[in-house]
């Protein structure tokens, strides 16, 4: 059962970071979304609970060794399906607006489609109520990855046509649950780029063949035919939302959050412009050309040939303007190099079925960096100058009326093994938010960039996607013997920045 809320100890209490100086003039407006974010899988827990169905992350996670490198499930996680009460009451003591949520399609739905699980749902009635009642606004995702795992079974999940309609099913089925309770900012799908480009390839080619069959495709069109009928979910979902929904409970927002990395030249040389200017194009223009402007981008078309399935002009017309912002979840940039037979000869050798982009990641930046993870350090995931371009390159290619950073946060390795008085002071997340927020103040007030929201990754340490416990980017310690959760200084001073700078 649900745990009542209990009184936040004093212990939990430390002592808020300095804030640096600012450009004090600088401000934000005053119903800029900020807060922070979860999802199902990640901190529920209660996998079995109210009738909730297997979605393919609880195979991976028990059946896939290794595919969770630590081998951490998500039967616990941060058990906020019970805590939910006690975790909304600590954001609203640290003075939190927002918290992003997403839903779990199998505790709807627990086999996908057919009848839905009023427990289930709602769990989620409760849940965004409780939200509600304490002045906390939710924005609600409705596919955070964790697909059932009989769509799957069935048809391949997003490989399969059929996933259009029981997407759109179960998007209705949340919209009308959770639209009449006051839920007004919708988020279709979480990062479709990285769950079609990523996880589906590794679906089948990192499981064993009895717990996942094999779609008779190669890479590069599993990773298109995903991309493809991701789009036209979203797009029907969308339209029921504007068609359906809008029209009885009022006007609402929605858009799916984009995730691809912005790319930076490495030097200065032509080579390494173009290289990059290309890499961005692709990357910005695999989902954001059918959905700003109705079609795929003529490079698109051009570098893949039959691999990019084509819309029809119905398809077109329904894809076309299905966001109302730019939702873009933004950790840090990369550098990009041209590979070594130089930009032009890689360009015109791109017919290549495995078409290379023409662009190396180096993500060593000039003055170097160290180059990742494995020396401990996470300094290069710190990226403000890259954060500030990317918003730059967004506004000049759509020129969207509305900008929300849906998603951005800072990993520290190792974390976990700190005791809780070391990872609760953590200087380089903390550092991290100083560099990004600023330049999200900049955007604003410099550039004249209507960046309109920024929501932190994440609001407790959570199970990561691929390394369960390893990898921490909470802006609460959570306690996994006690599951006791603790603030940390980057959220302490997350809060007093937009306490600061907000009208
Ligand atoms: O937890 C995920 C966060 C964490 O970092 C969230 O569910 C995703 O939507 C999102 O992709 N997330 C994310 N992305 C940035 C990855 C940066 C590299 C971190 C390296 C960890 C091994």
């Amino acid at each position: 059962t649900v745990a009542e809320p209990t009184p936040i100890p004093s212990t939990d209490l430390i002592a808020p970071p300095v804030m640096p100086k600012l450009e004090s003039q600088y401000r934000l407006p005053a119903d800029f979304l900020w807060g922070l974010a979860g999802a199902a899988f990640q901190n529920e827990g209660a996998v079995d609970a109210d009738g909730r169905g297997p979605s393919v992350w609880d195979t991976l996670g028990h059946l896939v060794d290794g595919f969770i490198t630590d081998g951490t499930t998500g039967d616990i996680a941060d058990n906020h399906y019970y805590l939910y009460k006690q975790d909304a009451q600590r954001l609203k003591a640290i003075g939190i607006k927002t918290y992003s949520l997403s839903v779990s399609w199998t505790r709807i739905f627990p086999f996908g489609n057919g009848t839905v699980n009023e427990a289930g749902l709602n769990h989620y009635i409760d849940e965004v109520n409780y939200l509600i009642s304490l002045g906390i606004e939710p924005v609600v995702t409705l596919f955070h990855f964790d697909l059932p795992q009989t769509l799957q079974d069935w048809y391949y999940g997003f490989l399969g046509e059929q996933i259009v309609d029981d997407y759109a099913n179960y998007a209705r089925t949340v919209f009308e649950a959770l639209a009449p309770l006051g839920v007004k900012t919708w988020i279709t799908m979480n990062e479709p780029e990285l769950a079609c480009s990523n996880l589906y390839p590794r679906l089948t080619e990192e499981t064993p063949a009895e717990l996942f069959a094999r779609p008779n495709l190669t890479t590069n069109e599993i990773i298109y035919k995903c991309g493809h009928n991701t789009l036209l979910a979203h797009a029907k979902a969308v339209d029921i939302l504007r068609k359906e929904i809008e029209p009885v409970y009022g006007p609402a927002k929605v858009s799916y959050k984009g995730a691809w990395f912005y790319s930076e030249p490495l030097t200065n040389s032509t080579d390494d412009i173009r290289a990059s200017q290309r890499q961005n194009n692709l990357a910005i223009n695999w989902f954001g050309h059918p959905v700003w402007k109705g079609d795929y981008s003529d490079l698109h078309k051009e570098i893949l040939g039959d691999i990019l399935p084509k819309f029809s002009k119905e398809e077109i017309a329904l894809v076309k303007s299905s966001v109302d912002f730019y939702a873009h979840d933004f950790y840090n940039g990369h550098y990009y190099t041209a590979p070594d037979e130089g930009f032009d000869a890689c360009v015109a050798n791109v017919s290549d079925a495995n078409w290379p982009s023409c662009a190396v990641s180096t993500n060593i930046a000039p003055g170097g960096w160290p180059t990742g993870p494995a020396g401990g350090t996470s300094h290069n995931f710190n990226t403000p100058q890259l954060f500030r371009d990317a918003l730059r390159f967004i506004n000049a290619t759509y020129a969207p009326n509305e900008i929300i950073i849906t998603e951005f946060g800072f990993p520290v390795y190792h974390e976990s093994q700190m005791e809780l008085g070391q990872a609760r002071y953590d200087l380089d997340r903390t550092i991290y938010f100083q560099d990004y927020l600023r330049e999200i103040l900049g955007a604003y007030n410099e550039d004249k960039i209507p960046i309109k929201g920024a929501i932190a990754w994440g609001t407790m340490d959570n199970l990561e996607w691929n390394s369960g416990l390893e990898v921490k980017f909470g802006l609460q310690y959570v306690n996994y013997t006690t599951q006791e959760r603790y603030y940390k200084q980057s959220l302490h001073y997350l809060t007093q920045f937009f306490d600061h700078y907000i009208q």
